[in-house]
């Protein structure tokens, strides 16, 4: 890998290799063997238009040509913010066609976050949509390069849809047109290595600010195809995009890449609301999509009113934050579908149910690993493996594991283990069967509702209000979200409100979603014995 980043040991490796995890396959070259071999396939569904696997090929060398135009390559860093449209996957797969490296950003990402990303990365470009959800991505690029200022990396805007005023914006429609040019078709030097870094992930914060996490070409195609082989994908599988396309639940669990690499089709949901999603799974056949907790209610509700044909739908995941066991329940008979919990990371081990497991541990388990050499330990405090059915901190090495987040020599040496494994920061509890069930956390981060919130991101902008002296941000059990969070805040004079801290943080360019639910004025932020803000003390306090 690139940068001397921590990676596999050799021995590792070449295991991976002979077990067959790894191909030695880039995912250019997948998507040129697809082009070829499921040619008159549909790839890609986007509302009206649709894309089979040879156009796509096609649309990836003509994205490649334009990008490269612009003076993009090999091993450049492309923040990629898109939401939910077909040019997510084109812009994917053309970067890949270069050896360059997508960085996933979400559509919700503001200045911050953004700025953030294109920094840890070195990115030389940012690919946009013109606007979305009302909000104008030419004007949060303008605001972004005035932060970053000159000299940075940052080179190119290129924007989906309308560039608008700006210079050195390009509209996607140029690159495309570029890329017509048969000259303009050479994407440049042949094939990276399979071993290189392909894309970069957003971790959702142990401790401190949000990681890059460095995933190989060998080790995701890996990802998404043991993902697929667990929910036996084939060239049938029509699968639903509703969650944002950039999370990995939605791109390689197995998600996009699973269907594309088994030759199936993937169809895009613009939004995640059931009536959205039911007629696309009407109109185009769904047989499997994946969803977020706070969905499930909405979705069973809107299944149950019986105006949906939802026949073809034959699995329904559903992860990213704890599933309640009522939910689980009354998920799979509304939908007529199989319910399948999954518990992943953008760092690596996905856990899944399997579709013949019996009822009681898909209601009540987040699943088992999804490859047979994905090492798990459950241990104590002190690092001590515990027995099966008592709790402990998950920790994981394996072959689409990370070893090392990008950049961060410093946190990685506290991040894992000396011998690889990664500190999950997730409390489990295993059971004999090697099903996990998620009882708790002990990184410093709230789940609201799959939505991850680095509460130390947080808190660093809240201290820059002036009425805040001092800032906490702790999750607290809520009906919709699963978690919310609440800031404590100790104030000289009269804390802000609730409106008020949330129009202050996205001042600060923080993502909407990242403004705390409840503010709660306290004198003082109680300590632990070592001198840390004690936040179990200030979630018990809140309880009661
Ligand atoms: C997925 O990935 P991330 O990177 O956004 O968040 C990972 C964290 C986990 O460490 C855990 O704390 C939590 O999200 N989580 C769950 C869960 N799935 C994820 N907690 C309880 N129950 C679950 N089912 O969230 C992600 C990535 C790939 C597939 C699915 C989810």
């Amino acid at each position: 890998m690139t940068d001397a980043q921590p990676t596999w040991p050799e021995a590792e490796s070449a295991r991976y290799r002979a077990a067959g995890h790894w191909q030695g396959i880039t995912f250019g070259a997948r998507l040129r063997q697809a082009g070829t071999a499921h040619a008159e396939r549909v790839a890609v569904v986007d509302g009206d238009r649709r894309w089979t696997y040879a156009e796509l090929d096609a649309e990836a060398d003509r994205v490649a040509a334009g990008l490269r135009g612009l003076g993009i390559g090999r091993g450049d860093r492309v923040v990629v913010q898109l939401p939910n449209r077909a040019e997510f996957v084109l812009v994917w797969f053309g970067l890949q066609r270069l050896g360059a490296v997508p960085v996933h950003a979400m559509p919700g990402h503001r200045r911050r976050e953004i700025g953030h990303l294109v920094r840890l990365s070195g990115a030389v470009a940012c690919v946009v949509p013109d606007r979305h959800a009302r909000f104008d991505h030419r004007e949060l690029m303008r605001e972004v390069r005035a932060e970053l200022g000159p000299g940075g990396s940052l080179r190119h805007v290129v924007v989906v849809g309308d560039p608008g005023p700006y210079e050195d914006v390009v509209a996607f429609d140029a690159l495309r047109a570029n890329g017509t040019d048969p000259a303009g078709l050479d994407t440049g030097p042949g094939d990276p290595d399979p071993g290189a870094l392909a894309l970069l992930l957003l971790s959702g914060g142990t401790t401190g600010l949000p990681k890059l996490i460095p995933r190989t070409h060998d080790d995701y195609a890996y990802n998404a195809r043991a993902c697929a082989d667990v929910c036996a994908l084939d060239t049938r599988t029509v699968y639903l995009a509703v969650l944002p396309l950039g999370f990995n639940f939605t791109f390689a669990c197995p998600g996009v890449l699973g269907t594309l690499m088994a030759g199936g089709t993937v169809v895009i949901a613009p939004d995640p609301s059931p009536q959205t999603a039911f007629t696309l799974v009407e109109r185009e056949g769904v047989t499997l999509t994946s969803l977020t907790p706070p969905l499930v209610p909405h979705w069973t509700e809107e299944a149950a009113s019986g105006s949906w044909d939802l026949d073809s739908l034959a699995v329904v995941q559903v992860g990213g934050a704890r599933l309640t066991e009522d939910h689980a329940r009354s998920l799979g008979p509304a939908l007529g579908a199989r319910v399948q919990q999954v518990f992943g990371m953008a760092e690596g081990l996905i856990n899944l149910t399997r579709l013949d497991d019996p009822d009681d541990l898909v209601h009540t388990t987040q699943g088992r690993p999804a490859s047979p050499d994905d090492e798990v330990l459950v241990v104590d405090a002190g690092g001590r493996p515990v027995p099966d059915g008592t709790p402990g901190e998950l920790l994981t090495r394996g072959p689409y594991t990370l070893r090392g987040y990008y950049r961060a020599e410093a946190h990685n040496r506290t991040a894992f283990t000396p011998d690889g494994y990664y500190r999950s920061g997730d409390v489990v509890r295993r059971l004999p069967s090697g099903h996990l069930v998620v009882v708790g956390r002990i990184k410093d981060q709230i789940n609201r509702g799959g939505e991850k919130i680095p509460a130390a991101e947080v808190e660093e902008q809240l201290l820059t209000h002036p009425a805040i002296t001092a800032a906490a941000l702790v999750g607290v059990p809520d009906e919709r979200w699963g978690e919310r969070s609440v800031a404590f805040v100790v104030c000289p004079g009269v804390a802000p409100g609730t409106r008020e801290v949330a129009a202050h943080v996205r001042t600060c360019g923080l993502a909407g979603h990242k403004a705390p639910d409840e503010i709660v004025q306290v004198p003082v932020l109680p300590l632990t014995a070592v001198g840390k803000v004690d936040k179990a003390a200030l979630a018990r306090a809140y309880a009661r």
